[in-house]
């Protein structure tokens, strides 16, 4: 019985070296970018895409989801649909804490740049802006692991046109 249980042991120990050793080359080719930097195209797996749907709703200023949720490392494919007969809306995914500042701005863009600054640093991905009864399908790639908000620029709609995409 002491044998055995030291021979598990043993065993156990080796194993624990070998992942600590698996680990360890993992972490190094993972956190090394100046380093070692991945080859581009190099054999690596292609990332998971991910299809979301989203709308708006009927006539309201909402979104038909309050929430969506995608796995991080994802490549997302989202299609808008604009199920209002009459306002436009777009789907703006934003830097968290930045609704009120990107409303903003995308105000003072005005109507001929879509409701929505150009370049905007708090702007993480976006539709355009969709007619009535039109949608629009973006890709992008799901950013690091958290809460973002999304928002229609419209002038006057985020206050209550919004939702959280969690990245997991
Ligand atoms: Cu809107």
């Amino acid at each position: 019985m002491a044998l055995d249980l030291s021979r598990r042991q043993f065993l156990k120990t080796l194993s624990m070296v070998g992942g600590l050793a698996v680990g360890g080359s993992l972490v190094a080719a993972c956190g090394g970018g100046e380093a070692t930097p991945a080859p581009a195209g190099g054999g690596d797996a292609p990332k998971p895409e991910v299809k979301l749907e989203i709308g708006s709703k009927g006539e309201e200023l909402l979104y038909d989801k309050d929430t969506l949720t995608a796995p991080a490392g994802s490549r997302i494919t989202l299609t808008f649909k604009n199920n209002s007969t009459a306002l436009q809306h777009n789907w703006v995914l934003i830097k968290p804490g930045t609704n009120e500042q990107v409303a903003n701005d995308a105000l003072a863009a005005g109507e001929a740049k879509g409701y929505l600054k150009e370049n905007d640093p708090n702007v993480l991905a976006h539709t355009k802006m969709v007619n009535a009864g039109e949608s629009d399908t973006i890709t992008f790639d799901a950013p690091a692991k958290g809460q973002y908000p999304y928002i229609c620029t419209f002038p006057g709609h985020h206050v209550l046109m919004k939702g959280t995409l969690t990245i997991e």
